[in-house]
């Protein structure tokens, strides 16, 4: 096992002993949540698990956690959830894996939100990992045009490129299409939040802001704590 997913294990681990019965526990996407997940259903509690993904509700079930959809419980006590980067004030970039909507969806429905990383995840300022935009199918090109605007507006002078696998679109798990920007640095996460909304086609962004409420960060000496 590498140093970075054995890191990502530890993170997982140790957000696993948060949880207790009788609890809501939102059930983020990654290979670093999967740790989580894994550890949690090692625990046997009683608890239900609300899924960020079709696959994290997969894995969740095949390892015998009870899933509910956003919606069908009382409120979320709990989420715990992988990014690509975490930056200053918990602010993060997440989406790597295509979930960013319905992570955020279950996000803003929690009572707190934990994130979970190897070292390598936190940096000094967001944007060296390409900001993932999620956008619906009809004229997706011309959004595309929209957001290069948007961008520019925040001083972001790059293009979005569209996210291909395997010479397809990758399509999120509501059918939408990931525009990726290599912003580079982000200043003002806050106002290119806010700029991207505006774009009518685009769903959401990779921007989580003022939504983590603490990160377990696995590192060469165990795993610390930012609150
Ligand atoms: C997920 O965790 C995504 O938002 C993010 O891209 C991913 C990080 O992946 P990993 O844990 O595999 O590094 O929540």
């Amino acid at each position: 096992m590498s140093d970075a997913e054995a890191q990502k294990k530890a993170a997982g681990e140790a957000a696993a002993a948060l949880v207790e019965s009788g609890m809501v526990v939102g059930l983020g996407t990654g290979s670093t949540a999967a740790w989580f997940v894994r550890a949690l259903a090692a625990r046997k509690l009683d608890i239900v698990g609300v899924p960020t993904s079709q696959a994290t509700g997969e894995l969740a079930a095949s390892l015998g956690i009870r899933i509910a959809e956003l919606g069908e419980t009382s409120q979320i006590d709990l989420t715990v959830d992988g990014a690509d980067e975490i930056g200053p004030g918990l602010s993060l970039i997440k989406g790597g894996g295509a979930a960013l909507l319905r992570e955020k969806l279950v996000w803003e429905a929690s009572k707190r939100c934990v994130v979970i990383a190897d070292a390598a995840k936190q940096v000094p300022t967001l944007g060296k990992y390409p900001l993932p935009i999620e956008v619906v199918t009809f004229g997706h090109q011309t959004t595309a045009l929209r957001i290069c605007d948007a961008l520019a507006e925040c001083d972001v002078g790059v293009a979005p490129r569209l996210r291909v696998r395997d010479g397809q679109p990758v399509r999120t798990d509501e059918g939408n299409l990931i525009y990726d920007a290599a912003c580079g640095r982000i200043e003002e996460p806050a106002a290119l939040a806010a700029a991207l909304k505006s774009v009518t086609g685009v769903v959401d962004h990779g921007l989580f802001l003022d939504l983590a409420d603490r990160a377990l960060i696995g590192g060469p000496g165990g795993v610390t704590t930012l609150e």
